[in-house]
Order: C-alpha cells, then structure tokens, then sequence
C-alpha cells in the first residue's frame, strides 16, 4: 500500500514544516489538489506551493486538477515540478490526447472519476493509462462522509484492467480511514489519499499517524 498525505490539509502556517516531518517518516507521495473555484466551488494549493515542496522533498507530487479545463494547466503542472498528474474524465472531450499531451511532458498520466461516473467510462482509455483516482466522495472538499457505492467500483475496473492485462495501480481520496482504506484495499486500491481522516487527523504527530494508519489497514488486510 502507498499513502499519498493531501498537503491541502496540512497546517496551511506550517506546510513546510509537515512536509519535512512525514518525508522523514517516509510518506510515499505529496496529493496536490488544485481547484479553479468553477469546476469545484472551492480553491486549494498552487503552483508555488507545488514549487516550493519539490525543492524541499524527493518525493513524487500526485497532483489532482478539479478544474473546469484541465487542458489549461498541464504545461504549469510539469514546470513547477508535478511527477503524477490525474484530470477529470467528465470534464474532458478527447482524454487520449490530454493523456498524451501529459506523458510528453514526463508526467504519469491518470484520471479521476467521480462517485457517480461508470467505471466503463475508463474502458477504452484503460491502456493509455498509469493509474486511476477513484473519489470516494464528490470533489472539492476535505472532511466529508465516504460514499460505499465506490467499493465495487474499485472492484469493476481492478477487473477489466486484469481483463485487458493491464497493471493499473487505483488511488482512492476522500475519508480514507483505517475502516474505508481496508475495504478499499480488499477491492483493489493501492494508493490512499490520506487528509483529515487518517495523516492529519488530531492526536498524536503525523509521523505516528501515518505509521499507525498503514499498521492497522495492513493488519486488517492479514486478518481477513
Ligand atoms: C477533495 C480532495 C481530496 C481531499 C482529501 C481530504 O476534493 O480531492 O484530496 O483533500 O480527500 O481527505 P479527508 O480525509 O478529509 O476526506
Ligand atoms: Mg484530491
């Protein structure tokens, strides 16, 4: 399992502090979520937020464009430093060119679907693809409520990637907690958005959160 920590949940006074303390405690990717106030009636991190935490960290930036034309921001993605980006199919007309246009730029290329988009929606951009973001809530907002209908989402396109003989890692964001990223994970998820349900939620230090978050999923995973 891979956890992604969403930085839009960080302490917005002390961003690069969090960054360098679950870097040490060797957090696997930065989720970036970048809203336009349009697509989504919100705004999140920005392009000097990306910067600034690519010259402090190695680890990979997952960026998530809620936007309303993600075509728009791709080329501003790679320069401030985004390793994986992931756009809205429902948003898109011609997602194998977007997919392209991504990949040239030496991005991995995925793409979002929302709670009520069909997972055929990915079918036959499938093998075009490095991974998928599932959202388990509707967009826009950190602290909402999981919506169950996902799980056998997950579940249907872990299939037909194994139907087409593909290895598709799936993300999964919103309220993924210890209970949500456990069934997600038995569904077939293998990254995890980890915000203000696991990583940032309060209590003990981010490092302890994230160990303690992926011990008791993985002995979920082994128990069942
Ligand atoms: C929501 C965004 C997410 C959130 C994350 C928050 O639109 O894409 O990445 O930041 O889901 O986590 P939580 O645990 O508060 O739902
Ligand atoms: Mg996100």
């Amino acid at each position: 399992m891979y956890v992604s920590a969403s930085l839009m949940c960080a302490d917005p006074l002390n961003i690069g502090k969090d960054v360098r303390e679950l870097d040490r405690a060797g957090i696997d990717f930065w989720h970036m979520d970048i809203m336009d106030g349009v697509y989504v009636p919100n705004l999140a991190l920005n392009f000097e937020t990306i910067k600034a935490v690519a010259a402090i960290s190695d680890v990979s930036i997952d960026a998530h464009l809620m936007v309303d034309c993600p075509e728009d921001y791709v080329e501003m993605c790679a320069s401030a430093g985004v390793n994986y980006l992931s756009f809205h199919i429902e948003q898109v007309q011609f997602p194998n060119r977007l997919i392209q246009r991504i990949k040239s730029l030496g991005m991995k290329a995925g793409v979002a679907i929302n709670p009520s988009t069909s997972p055929e929606s990915l079918r036959y951009i499938m093998d075009q693809l490095d991974y998928v973001l599932v959202m388990t809530v509707e967009p826009g907002f950190a602290g909402q409520k999981f919506i169950d209908s996902t799980l056998p989402k997950i579940t249907a396109i872990a299939n037909m990637a194994k139907e087409l003989e593909l290895t598709l890692p799936i993300q999964v964001d919103g309220n993924i907690n210890v209970e949500t990223a456990s069934k997600a994970l038995a569904a077939g998820a293998s990254i995890f958005v980890a915000g203000t349900s696991s990583v940032f939620k309060k209590g003990g230090t981010l490092g302890e959160n994230l160990q303690t978050f992926k011990a008791e999923v993985l002995a979920n995973t082994s128990a069942s």
